[in-house]
């Protein structure tokens, strides 16, 4: 089974600043999958319950740099 997560982020100005979220986002067991929009300043997570939740993804965007509310 898979949720979907949509998550505001703040921070990111530049196309390698996407990268870098996504990347680091991806590499968590249990994520499938994670794609950031720079324009709208969301991101779109895919991921195994079982496995991660919204806790541990938003302490990610904000390890690798960028800010991030709590999850909704
Ligand atoms: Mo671009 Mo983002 O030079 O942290 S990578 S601003």
């Amino acid at each position: 089974t898979t949720k979907t997560l949509d998550l505001d982020i703040s921070g990111m100005t530049c196309a390698a600043c996407v990268g870098r979220v996504e990347r680091g986002l991806s590499k968590l067991d249990g994520v499938q999958e994670a794609s950031v929009n720079l324009a709208t300043e969301r991101a779109s997570v895919t991921y195994d319950p079982a496995l991660i939740g919204p806790a541990a993804l938003v302490q990610r965007v904000r390890d690798v740099g960028y800010d991030a509310p709590s999850a909704e």
